[in-house]
């Protein structure tokens, strides 16, 4: 486990600088351009990035704004949806008016692609999804996906609670769900109920979005302890940022977390590792944000027309609280 960490890492930290160059048309978007080698022709990336909701996502828009100092042959346009679809498709219609060499999509929802990837393949300009998965009728509206598996991060933060309490343990459960609609909030509220349905006593007794926000993560848990502060003895929290929220409000409300509430969250961001460490956190499933280095040499083969596997998922690992202080200085974000 340890030596997958480390590979994970360093496979993730080996390659990143940055400069961009052209810019979106979103409501926020950014560029910069590099020195480069003229005579060979640049590939220009397009990034319509979700948001920035959370560390995680932070962490991943610095790795994707690297990515140029990777390659001086490369630039970036840069456009941040602040979490709403019609930000990301309008950007999507100004990379292609822009005749950009490829399209790389963090998309805040599954659903309601279809007409502006189609619009992209008309322009003949490729499609790499990043991050969040899409749900489209037709799957040539895009060349592949790099990204997590959001439904075994759900299996791996159910085990994290089976190997604490054990299957036949009487628990009731908080969800604290991410932005609604979202693959990862689909994909880890499915791997997790499907991996509790073997604990007969588990019960989900309040579940609720927090839109993967610190500030909604703590609103919803003070409504939760409102309500059943009594009865709640675990807290599932689809990312780290709404349970940084939520472990606030547990503490307001006289509870300690880490012991009366058992809390196990997705990401890994320095902060959550920090709440582990001084033990008001049980477990950590890691998703990895820096995608830079990969979206680089995935974009690059995308356009050099070279075959690339549908699915190209990023490694990572699971974190529990006698590991956090060891594994603390290792976090970049
Ligand atoms: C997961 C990513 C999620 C993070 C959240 O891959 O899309 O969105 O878990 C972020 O922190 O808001």
């Amino acid at each position: 486990m340890k030596f997958k960490k480390l590979a994970a890492l360093a496979s993730s930290v080996i390659l990143a600088t940055s400069i961009f160059a052209g810019c979106g048309g979103s409501s926020s978007s950014t560029s910069t351009s590099s020195s480069s080698d003229s005579s060979k022709k640049k590939v220009v990336i397009g990034f319509a990035q979700v948001g920035a909701e959370s560390g995680w996502r932070t962490a991943e828009t610095n790795s994707i704004k690297e990515i140029p100092k990777l390659d001086p042959n490369v630039d970036l346009k840069f456009s941040d949806g602040q979490q709403k679809q019609e930000n990301q498709i309008k950007a999507i219609r100004s990379f292609i008016a822009q005749k950009v060499s490829v399209i790389a999509l963090d998309p805040v929802v599954e659903t309601g692609w279809d007409t502006v990837l189609k619009e992209a393949k008309d322009a003949k300009i490729p499609v790499v999804i990043v991050d969040r998965g899409v749900k489209v009728s037709d799957e040539s509206l895009y060349t592949c996906f790099l990204g997590s598996d959001m439904e075994e991060e759900g299996k791996r933060a159910a085990k994290l609670i089976i190997d604490h309490f054990g299957k036949d343990a009487k628990l009731n459960i908080a969800e604290l769900q991410g932005t609604v609609g979202s693959s990862a909030m689909v994909g880890r509220q499915k791997g997790f109920n499907e991996t509790i349905k073997d604990c007969p006593n588990y019960k989900i007794i309040k579940s609720q979005t927090g839109d993967f926000t610190r500030a909604k993560g703590k609103e919803v848990m003070e409504a939760f302890l409102k309500s059943d502060g009594d009865k709640i003895n675990v807290l599932w929290s689809h990312n780290d940022d709404m349970g940084v929220g939520a472990i606030q409000a547990i503490e307001e409300y006289g509870k300690k977390p880490g012991k009366d509430i058992f809390i196990v969250s997705v990401d890994g961001i320095k902060d959550m590792f920090q709440m582990m460490a001084d033990g008001k956190s049980n477990g950590i499933v890691e998703c990895n944000p820096l995608l830079g280095p990969q979206l680089l040499e995935t974009a690059k083969a995308v356009v050099a027309g070279q075959k690339v596997e549908k699915n190209i998922k990023s490694k990572e690992s699971v974190f529990t609280q006698d590991q956090a202080k060891k594994e603390l200085p290792n976090r970049k974000y």
